[in-house]
């Protein structure tokens, strides 16, 4: 594929695996990794080619970590080798009162051992492979706000118990001004007992991630910092691929695959090795399939590292240095929300990488709802947050985010001009080059010939998905002028489209469903007419028409007659 890059990063994964044979510890290797880092890919900002940490661990030997599993089975525990617990049915009661309190079941994950062993999940190839005998150290940085004790400590003895000791630098806590007691003097105590230093710092008053992030990221001593949520369980050999990567090319910025941990039962499942991260129109990220190109660029092997559009934000090591070169947080985001896709399209567009190391791999809690409170209001702290990230990085894109929510345009994204002189300081290339080289499987489609409602000349309705799933009937109803379901995107490869759904027909005379966009042309495929104002179904030839009066809300396709019914005005008049 064309685009810069496929500029060669020479891959250290590659001679890992031609050592593998070679049952030795630590093999000195003369290809080793020099000359692997051509200062990453395409030329970055700063001619920081070669420099800090790649530098110094170049020409290196390689060596296997480890092999043997650092914690073992406690018999008679619960959630030992990462199986689900079990809750006496006389303990259901006070399962679900404490289950209010983080929204995840606390009393199944009080019933574990703070070091429970784990399974090794990883892929066989992955237990074999070499890394540089010399990595850099890391801190890990781990914020939280009213975390409970036992997934923050479980998190904390999974880093202690599955890291290789000399690479640990520090643990920092920071505590973004929680108001639980036991999160006060009692941790601080704990974690000076701990092993690896681990200190506890404290925001002044409720800061929210992105800023807690920051105060950690400061006190870091490491060469990388490692971010990670406060529950979270880390697996065998998961710190290795990362730093790896990132003595390959500095500008890497590195994330685990994120397995479950299941907020009911605590039992570790694995997620999927060919997943990465997207988003939406509304800027949600979103786990997709890996794409056949990617694929095979990695040659199809699943161990290989993954680029990703984008990260899902909370687990990634980074080198300390590019973290600021490279612009570290945008401080003025709030509570949570937005900083994972900012992060994602700043790496990418000003010179780095973004990757999963699937060799790597941490269990997250995901919860169905957040515990915590957003003061201010949660929809008006991620609409600002998200403003933030579109007026800076999505050029005209960001249409797509503000059709979709017409009030999100009004969220005051406050003082941007930091940001944006960030962009052209460091020289970052524009979204459209995003798009087109490293997403082009985007839900925003890189050409597109109209954004906008889309009404029917007789009966001035409008096409509307009526907030219905994949498979179901597309609808019209009274144009509203407020975006949401009745924005549609008419694009260069002639789908009608409204997020990740495709109007699509198989049938002549219909009906027309919305379906998950294919990109493949066929029966979402749709000629507009802009002379006679007609919506063209090409696999039959017929046209889109108003519905009939005996069922109001379904439009129709029929052989195009030309009558006014099949007339669509593309012409948006949003209330903004
Ligand atoms: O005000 C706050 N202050 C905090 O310190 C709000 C949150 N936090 C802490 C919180 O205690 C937790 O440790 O920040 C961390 C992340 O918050 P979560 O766990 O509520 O976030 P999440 O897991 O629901 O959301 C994901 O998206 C977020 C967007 O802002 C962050 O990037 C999270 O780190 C991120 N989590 C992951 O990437 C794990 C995998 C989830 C997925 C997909
Ligand atoms: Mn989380």
């Amino acid at each position: 594929r064309p685009g810069e890059y496929d500029v060669e990063v020479p891959d250290a994964q590659k001679l890992v695996d031609e050592q593998n044979m070679v049952d030795d510890n630590e093999i000195n290797t003369e290809k080793s990794l020099d000359g692997g880092d051509a200062g990453g890919v395409g030329k970055g900002p700063g001619g920081f080619a070669g420099g800090g940490i790649s530098m110094t661990y170049r020409s290196t030997l390689l060596k296997k970590w480890r092999s043997a599993p650092t914690v073992k089975e406690e018999k008679g525990k619960q959630g030992e080798l990462g199986k689900p617990v079990k809750i006496p049915p006389e303990m259901k009661d006070l399962m679900k009162e404490k289950f209010k309190e983080n929204q995840f079941n606390l009393l199944a994950s009080d019933m574990i051992s703070l070091n429970r062993s784990l399974t090794d999940v990883r892929h066989e190839n992955c237990k074999k492979k070499l890394y540089p005998s010399k990595l850099p150290t890391t801190s890990i940085v781990i914020v939280f706000h009213n975390e409970a004790w036992s997934t923050l400590l479980r998190t904390v003895w999974s880093v202690i118990n599955r890291s290789p000791r000399t690479l640990l630098k520090e643990i920092i806590l920071v505590d973004d001004a929680s108001e639980r007691d036991y999160l006060g003097k009692k941790l601080e105590d704990y974690v000076a007992k701990l092993p690896v230093h681990t200190f506890v710092l404290r925001t002044e008053k409720r800061s929210g991630l992105i800023r807690a992030r920051l105060l950690g990221a400061e006190h870091v001593t490491g060469e990388v910092i490692t971010f990670l949520d406060a529950h979270c369980e880390c697996t065998e050999g998961w710190l290795e691929p990362l730093l790896a990567r990132i003595v390959q090319n500095r500008r890497t910025v590195v994330c685990p695959i994120i397995d479950v941990i299941s907020d009911e039962s605590f039992e570790y499942i694995t997620a999927s090795d060919s997943t990465w991260g997207g988003f939406n129109w509304k800027l949600n990220f979103r786990w997709y399939r890996v794409p056949q190109r990617e694929m095979e660029r990695r040659n199809n092997d699943r161990t290989a590292p993954l680029r990703t559009p984008t990260m899902a934000g909370g687990l990634f090591s980074i080198d300390k240095d590019y973290f600021y070169e490279i612009g570290s947080y945008d401080e003025g985001m709030d509570i949570w929300g937005g900083e994972n896709l900012e992060m994602s399209f700043r790496v990418w567009m000003c010179g780095g990488v973004l990757e999963i190391a699937p060799c790597s791999r941490v269990g997250h809690v995901f919860r169905k709802s957040t515990p915590y409170t957003f003061p201010g209001g949660t929809t008006e702290i991620v609409n600002h947050n998200n403003a933030r990230l579109v007026e800076v990085w999505l050029d005209d894109w960001k249409e797509f985010y503000y059709s979709f929510y017409p009030g999100a345009r009004k969220a005051v994204a406050g003082d941007v001009s930091d940001r944006r002189a960030l962009r052209e300081r460091l020289q970052c290339k524009s979204f459209r080059w995003y798009l087109e080289n490293i997403y082009p499987e985007s839900l925003m489609p890189l050409d597109y010939y109209y954004l906008g409602e889309i009404r029917n000349a007789e009966t001035e309705t409008c096409l509307d998905t009526m907030g219905r799933k994949y498979g179901e009937k597309i609808g019209v109803s009274y144009c509203h002028g407020l975006g949401g379901n009745q924005v549609f995107a008419y694009t260069k490869r002639q789908q009608i489209m409204s997020d990740d759904l495709c109007l699509d027909a198989s049938n002549a005379m219909g009906p027309v469903n919305m379906v998950r966009c294919h990109n493949m042309g066929g029966n979402q495929e749709w000629v507009y007419d802009a002379e006679d104002k007609t919506i063209r179904h090409t696999n039959t030839g017929n046209c889109l028409q108003r519905p009939s009066r005996s069922d109001p809300v379904t439009p129709l396709l029929r052989p195009c007659d030309y009558s006014k019914g099949q007339q669509w005005l593309m012409e948006s008049k949003f209330k903004w």
